[in-house]
């Protein structure tokens, strides 16, 4: 069972977005966990969640109004990506997924993930989630996947943004950065170490950014008003380098539980044009994960 402290479960009735996304919007950062008596939690994680299956994170999708989801392996799963493959497998061709993979995996075992709809490996640095491995291990793992012409998610926070630059470089192909690396929403836009980001992604055409976790990132709590203009720059910036996603069922939340309904029609307010949003929620995910 969680730990004392954690939300029991994800929102189970979140409102109905007043957003409507449009045709083949992808949510684009989204889990599923267990349920534990089939898929049983990894001994090695740092946090047991409650069960997420993918019935119900179907069923969101639909409730949404989203056509899509991309699955991310999350940390309690550890290396083991059943639940996820398994809730790819009944997706119909709606779901594809991220893997988190040891680095001695087979290229046979690699040749059945991809045939299962996976994508990408993610590579997580936080110490909260995971314990530490050398980067010379995930950048040759980095470089037997780029041949099945996956990419690479990140996870890494703020402060450790200039220790992970030559990471970043060194990585072979389209690396996706989660939840904007976590900024410090107190400091706002305009200091330097979010411009410090911004510059970043700009000297790097390969780096794509997730204008996700509103809930993480947020001081000031919903509607999130101090993680607007973070994400909007990011959005105006780098628009065909963006993605989005609910990051349902938010495990880790100590102060409080999203109510995805909340999280969707924030995307108005980050990507404001008809152009922008069919940039983040279609063209960009499609590219990413369907067109290979
Ligand atoms: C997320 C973020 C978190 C958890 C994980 O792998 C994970 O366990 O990703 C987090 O606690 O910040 O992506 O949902």
């Amino acid at each position: 069972m969680p730990a004392d402290g954690d939300f029991q479960s994800f929102c189970l009735s979140p409102s109905k977005p007043k957003f409507r996304p449009p045709p083949g919007a992808v949510d684009g950062h989204c889990h599923v966990f267990g349920p534990a008596a089939k898929f049983p939690f990894a001994p090695e994680r740092k946090y047991t969640p409650y069960d997420a299956p993918k019935e119900k994170l179907f069923a969101l999708r639909d409730f949404l109004g989203f056509e899509r989801n991309v699955i991310v392996q999350a940390s309690c799963h550890g290396t083991d990506n059943a639940a996820t493959i398994d809730a790819l497998q009944a997706s119909n061709g709606r779901a594809h997924g991220i893997a988190v993979v040891k680095s001695d995996i087979s290229d046979a075992e690699l040749r059945n993930m991809d045939a299962a709809g996976m994508r990408g490996v993610r590579f997580n640095f936080l110490p909260r989630l995971v314990d530490a491995t050398d980067p010379t291990v995930h950048l040759a793992l980095a470089n037997r996947v780029a041949g099945l012409g996956w990419h690479v998610v990140v996870y890494f926070e703020a402060p450790s943004l200039a220790k992970m630059v030559p990471f970043l470089q060194a990585l072979p192909t389209a690396v996706v950065l989660d939840h904007m690396s976590l900024p410090d929403a107190a400091k706002g836009v305009d200091h330097p170490d979010f411009q410090a980001y911004i510059e970043v992604l700009a000297e790097n055409p390969k780096l794509w950014v997730k204008v996700t976790g509103p809930e993480r990132i947020s001081k000031s709590g919903p509607p999130y008003n101090d993680f607007v203009p973070l994400a909007r720059a990011l959005v105006n910036r780098f628009p065909d380098r963006v993605l989005w996603g609910t990051d349902w069922p938010h495990p880790n939340m100590t102060t409080h539980m999203p109510d995805d309904g909340v999280l969707t029609d924030m995307i108005p307010r980050i990507a404001p044009s008809a152009a922008q949003q069919k940039a983040l929620l279609v063209d960009n995910p499609m590219k990413l994960y369907w067109e290979r």
